[in-house]
């Protein structure tokens, strides 16, 4: 197999071997377990295997099926979001800040709709951090305002006017009926109403289900996924209200 060509591994490479686990709106039984396998035949894993079946009450069965793909993985067509702005120290964000903006960048987070998983959010902005790495409160020249869970989007576009907001930072973790996609393109829809395009803070989204390919979509300036960190926030405001802007100006 080429470099660039993979395919997933179990017990000996390029086997193909692949778990997968669903439920299905029907009762435990025998029946069941071949419904189950009947699907991973219809996704491509063949031959599969039974792993784990467990009701889920009395109408529904949570499956485990392990078995193997023939599809191949073609690297070379993968397409993700690098990070283009160079990764700097709390002490390079707040001497950037100082220097070049001579007063404090201003972030207003929140939890819109009703999410209430601040854990996300807090990890950014709290000082205690997250990964070994302090939140952006700890940064001097940042001011954050943590609005913490369920906020409006009406409430949420005045405050970061009260606060005459560079950043807006918005968490959404909850992906039910794709509850996160649509509050994201209506707090964005919002902001772009009530703000000049000139002065329209930057909208950040983060959460673990996004894809962050898709601001054009959501309306926002960039996406952060899973895993991330204080200091790559902190770097990407820098990039995008410091440098970007003096580039522009
Ligand atoms: C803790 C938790 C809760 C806690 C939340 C407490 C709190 N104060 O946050 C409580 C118990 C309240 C809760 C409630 C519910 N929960 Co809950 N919860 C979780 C759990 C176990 C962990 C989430 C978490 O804290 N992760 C750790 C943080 C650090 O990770 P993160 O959120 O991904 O954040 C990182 C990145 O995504 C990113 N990020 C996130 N936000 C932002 C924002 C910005 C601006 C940036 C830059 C980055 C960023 O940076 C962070 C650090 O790397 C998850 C399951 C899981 N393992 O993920 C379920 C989960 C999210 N919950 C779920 C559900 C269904 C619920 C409830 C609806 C359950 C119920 N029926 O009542 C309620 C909803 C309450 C509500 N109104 O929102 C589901 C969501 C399913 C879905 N498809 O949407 C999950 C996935 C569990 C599951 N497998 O079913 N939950």
């Amino acid at each position: 197999m080429s470099k660039n060509i993979v395919r997933p591994y179990g017990d000996t490479t390029g086997d193909g071997m692949t778990q997968i686990s669903f439920t299905l709106p029907i009762p435990h039984d025998k029946r069941a377990e071949g419904a189950a396998l009947q699907l991973a035949a219809k996704m491509g894993l063949e031959p599969a295997m039974l792993v784990h079946a467990k009701p889920m009450g009395d109408n529904f069965t949570f499956f485990v099926v392990y078995g193997s793909v023939r599809h191949l993985v073609e690297l070379d067509k993968v397409v993700v979001v690098e990070r283009d702005f160079p990764l700097l120290g709390a002490k390079e964000v707040n001497t950037v800040v100082k220097k070049r903006l001579r007063r404090k960048l201003v972030v207003v987070g929140a939890c819109i709709g009703t999410d209430a998983h601040t854990v996300g959010i807090d990890a950014i902005l709290n000082i205690k951090g997250y990964a070994g790495q302090k939140g952006l409160e700890y940064y001097r020249e940042l001011r954050v305002v943590n609005l913490g869970a369920q906020v409006a989007v009406p409430e949420l576009v005045e405050r970061a006017r009260a606060e005459k907001a560079d950043a807006v930072l918005v968490s959404q973790v909850v992906t039910q009926k794709d509850a996160h996609l649509h509050n994201t393109k209506e707090m964005s829809a919002a902001f772009r109403e009530a703000f000049p395009a000139a002065k329209r803070p930057l909208l950040i989204v983060g959460g673990p289900r996004f894809d962050e390919l898709a601001t054009g979509e959501l309306g926002v300036d960039r996406i952060f996924g899973r895993g991330t960190t204080p200091g790559e926030v902190a770097s990407y405001l820098v990039h995008a209200l410091v440098e970007k802007k003096a580039v522009a100006a």
